[in-house]
């Protein structure tokens, strides 16, 4: 073996300067090469979810040598600086978008503004619809409006596991061979069904009882977890979570039932809000496109965070 061994991984974890890096050599520490801290200084120089060279210092400790180019990015805007992009999550396929039965309670404004998020970064959005003892038929009903859109709806239950029906065996299906985060409020139970799926990672569930209803979050940093024959970003759930660089005119393309009415309105810049002759806003009247999720698009158009 040479001396000067260089290795391809991803970064499972990033705290005050070092990076924990699954290689096909086991789990490094890793420090960044100088160099590159002066290259990159607008976006985040390295996050979870990037893929990188590393090369290997002393057993188990290595130097992030080069960030290779990222194929996409979930970010949201820096929490201080208006025009910043804080990237959470690189190179993410998929995002699963947790709600829970009950408790804490369910916003459909919430769940169309996850699945915007999804569908403008270009990731498959899977519905996880946890909690699935506390059932009601009226939640049940909404969550199937979702299945009808065409999205996949998984119902679990993280404190039934192991039984048939728990719905864990097809979410862990569903995370075999890509790189996903969970999305959600907190409280909804995303730890909870990671933990469901690999007892071992452990991670630390919280009570909602006294969370407020804008959420505490028991998560705080983004964490990559190896999870069964992929990989699981357990991030806080956020509300403003990549909507900031959104064009206007891209929001309608978001929601996938307005797509085969797109470029049939008046005004080739219509925002089906209030203009004439808009196939939209025909579609609503005729029931193709429901008054709900119309809603969420008129309200996410005025920037209405609710
Ligand atoms: N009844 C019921 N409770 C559940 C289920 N899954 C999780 N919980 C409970 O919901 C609470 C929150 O679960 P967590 O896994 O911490 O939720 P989280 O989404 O990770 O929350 P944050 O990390 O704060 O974002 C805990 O008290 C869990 O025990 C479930 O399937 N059924
Ligand atoms: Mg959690
Ligand atoms: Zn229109």
């Amino acid at each position: 073996m040479s001396d000067e061994i260089h290795v391809e991984g991803i970064v499972l974890r990033a705290t005050a300067g070092f990076f924990e890096v699954d290689t096909a050599q086991g789990l490094w520490t890793c420090k960044l090469r100088g160099r590159l801290k002066k290259e990159k200084q607008r976006t985040d120089l390295c996050v979870v979810g990037d893929r990188v060279r590393v090369e290997r210092a002393d057993e188990g400790l290595g130097t992030i040598e080069e960030v290779l180019p990222r194929r996409r990015v979930l970010s949201r805007q820096h929490p201080a600086q208006a025009r910043r992009e804080d990237v959470l999550v690189a190179n993410l396929d998929q995002l699963f978008v947790v709600f829970a039965f009950g408790d804490p309670p369910l916003h459909p404004r919430m769940l169309d503004r996850f699945l915007v998020v999804a569908e403008h970064a270009g990731l498959d959005a899977v519905i996880v619809a946890n909690k699935l003892d506390r059932e009601t038929d009226e939640q049940r009903a909404l969550f199937e409006r979702y299945a009808k859109l065409g999205y996949p709806v998984l119902y679990t239950c993280a404190h039934r596991a192991s039984d048939p029906g728990d719905g864990i065996g097809a979410l862990r299906d569903r995370i075999d061979g890509h790189v996903s985060a969970f999305a959600g409020a907190s409280g909804v139970g995303k730890s909870s069904l990671l933990n469901a799926i690999d007892p071992e990672l452990a991670l630390k569930v919280g009570a909602t009882s006294d969370h407020t209803t804008k959420g505490r979050h028991t998560t705080r940093v983004a964490t990559l977890h190896r999870v069964g024959n992929g990989y699981v970003a357990d991030t806080p759930g956020i509300r403003e979570l990549g909507l900031w660089e959104l064009p206007e005119g891209q929001l309608d393309r978001c929601f996938v039932e307005m797509r085969p009415f797109l470029g049939q309105c008046s005004f080739r810049d219509c925002r089906h809000r209030t203009e004439p002759d808009c196939a939209i806003k025909r579609a609503v009247e005729a029931g193709a496109i429901s008054a709900e999720r119309y809603e969420s698009y008129r309200r996410m158009l005025e920037g209405d965070e609710r």
